[in-house]
């Protein structure tokens, strides 16, 4: 089923109506290349979707992106307006602020863009996104996101289970953990020049973690392309899991079986756990987890709800049975 991506609007109609300008034109940026092209070639672009011109896109890739399947995903749900999701972000590669991965992050370039597949796997390499996409029947699925700062925004994010994905690359019996790794160009993300970051960003998930079908390998959000400043091309949303697991702008996949060094639990160990499950009963030193600022809000709305365990997804609990959830933070 088809996705209309006017439908997350809250805005006034004619906002509506250039939000989905402002969407369908990136994604027919993104399908051709990459906004080299300028937007002078849009029009072509979209008759080069109809007939065989021979500018055309990959078709394999528009259809994925035009063909979003309708999950029940959230279905309860409301989603944060677009321009919230895209606008208060954590993506420390392009500052410390919440605005700063707007401001800073549009001159990203993602096309081409390739994944390399290391370690216990069989089929190990690199890989074109584009490929990989290419051949996924991609799913919307609406996920409440709680970031461990104790704010959460609901978001329509576009993609497959990571499990879809990872199983691609046959990973072996020996691959108890699955690394990812973020892309390191300073010139591209100016963030990665200083900070007490030891770049390029790093995380990680137990298998079983990985392969739950809640966990997403996310290529679009609001029915259609990640936006940069969400993590484009490629990002992992984890959604029982504080915000900082879902690691944005992918470029690595390491199967591995000893549990590797990640990003937050190496800076702040005491702070930042490995496993990261969102839980209310384990207070952050300096935030309690027990609630959340739903955004959109504001000083008048704060709009404080109740956290719940593994941010609502109770169905993976059966992946901690005899953890102390406690210890394993
Ligand atoms: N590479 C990278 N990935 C990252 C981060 C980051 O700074 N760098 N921030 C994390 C944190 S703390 C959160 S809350 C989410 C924010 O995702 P969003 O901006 O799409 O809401 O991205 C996570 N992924
Ligand atoms: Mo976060």
């Amino acid at each position: 089923m088809l996705i209309r991506n006017k439908k997350y609007s809250d805005c006034s109609e004619s906002e509506v109506t250039d939000e989905s300008i402002y969407l369908n034109r990136r994604q027919l940026m993104k399908v051709m290349g990459g906004g080299a092209l300028g937007v002078g070639v849009i029009g072509n672009a979209s008759a080069a979707l109809q007939g065989g011109n021979p500018l055309s896109p990959p078709l394999g890739l528009v259809s994925a992106y035009q063909n979003i399947i309708e999950t029940s995903y959230g279905a309860d749900e409301k989603a944060a307006p677009y321009d919230v999701a895209a606008s208060y972000n954590n993506f420390y590669e392009f500052g410390y602020g919440k605005g700063d991965p707007k401001d800073r992050a549009s001159q990203l370039k993602t096309t081409p863009w390739t994944i390399t597949v290391e370690g216990e796997a069989a089929k190990t390499g690199v890989f074109d996104l584009d490929d990989i996409i290419k051949t996924s029947a991609l799913e919307e699925r609406i996920y409440r996101h709680r970031c461990v700062e104790a704010w959460s925004m609901v978001i329509p994010w576009v993609g497959v289970s990571l499990a879809d994905v990872l199983k691609r690359f046959e990973p072996t019996s020996k691959a108890k953990y699955v690394y990812f790794e973020t892309l390191y160009d300073p010139e591209q993300m100016p963030g990665q020049k200083g900070g007490s970051i030891d770049w390029p960003y790093r995380e990680a998930l137990r298998i079983d973690e990985a392969m739950h079908p809640l966990a997403m390998f996310t290529v679009g959000m609001y029915g259609s392309v990640l936006a940069n400043q969400n993590g484009a091309p490629v990002r992992l949303v984890v959604p029982w899991k504080y915000g900082f697991k879902s690691i944005k702008s992918i470029v690595k996949i390491h199967f591995l079986e000893a549990m590797p060094k990640t990003t937050w639990s190496t800076l702040a160990p005491s702070e930042y756990g490995f496993y990261a499950n969102v839980n209310p009963n384990v207070d952050h030193p300096r935030w309690t987890q027990k609630q959340e600022r739903r955004l959109p809000g504001g000083l008048l709305f704060p709009n404080v709800i109740e956290t719940k365990m593994f941010n609502g997804y109770e169905e993976v609990a059966s992946l901690y049975s005899g953890m102390d959830l406690k210890r394993f933070y």
